[in-house]
């Protein structure tokens, strides 16, 4: 049994999805970052930063339970488990990990950035609010263009890049008026990832 530390968010769901597309059972453990659950020490114990998504593997390798932190790492950890959407040749998974990392570090950082400033912070600056408006339209059109080169994000066949990226077309870039709309790459990519049962049932996890 594998626990997940989650919540419901765009960074959750991606956790979520993997889970629900290997197949692997597991628990859901819902956490409220308002009431600042995520500083609980029983969590603190599991995460190097106290963030979410987490997983505890109850049924690892070495017999002992294994805690791994963060989006791309679990989603490696739970492809390399079960040779699920994580293709073996060195070509392919070269631009898994690529994609996984402009994810992970291009793309999810411009809109927890554009949601800081746009939603969360007290005063509204014009000059934040037009870098991350200006950089996630950058990202935006990044995944547009390499959709229009090949039918999921690290080649033909549909990976962990894939579903690291969906949470934030469906989630972040909801944000932004018009949603897809003039991303005809991007939208079709979407409506495919986002039809697969695996990811229906990921996106309602832990609701
Ligand atoms: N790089 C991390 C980012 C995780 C992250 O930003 N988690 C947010 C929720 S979506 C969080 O736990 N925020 C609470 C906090 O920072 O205190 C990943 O990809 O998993």
């Amino acid at each position: 049994m594998i626990d997940l530390h989650t919540t419901a968010t765009a960074n959750g769901y991606k956790a979520s999805i993997m889970l629900e597309e290997t197949g692997l059972p597991y628990r859901a453990i819902d956490y409220d970052l308002v009431k600042g659950d995520n500083f609980k020490p029983d969590y603190v114990a599991i995460t190097p930063v106290a963030r979410m998504p987490a997983i505890v593997d109850h049924d690892a390798a070495g017999g002992a339970p294994v805690s791994v932190y963060g989006t791309a790492a679990i989603l490696f950890y739970l492809g390399e488990k079960t040779g699920r959407l994580f293709p073996a040749d060195p070509a392919v998974r070269a631009k898994v990990y690529e994609w996984v990392g402009v994810v992970s570090s291009d793309v999810g950082p411009a809109y927890s950035g554009q949601f800081a400033f746009n939603v969360i912070a007290p005063e509204k600056l014009p000059w934040a609010l037009q870098f991350y408006d200006r950089l996630c339209t950058r990202m935006v059109g990044t995944l547009e263009a390499r959709l229009g080169q090949s039918r999921y994000l690290a080649g033909g066949e549909y990976t962990i890049a894939d579903v690291i990226a969906y949470p934030v077309a469906a989630v972040s870039m909801k944000r932004f008026p018009g949603h897809l709309d003039g991303h005809p790459n991007l939208a079709r990519w979407a409506a495919e990832v986002g039809a697969r049962p695996a990811v229906q049932r990921g996106m309602k996890v832990p609701h």
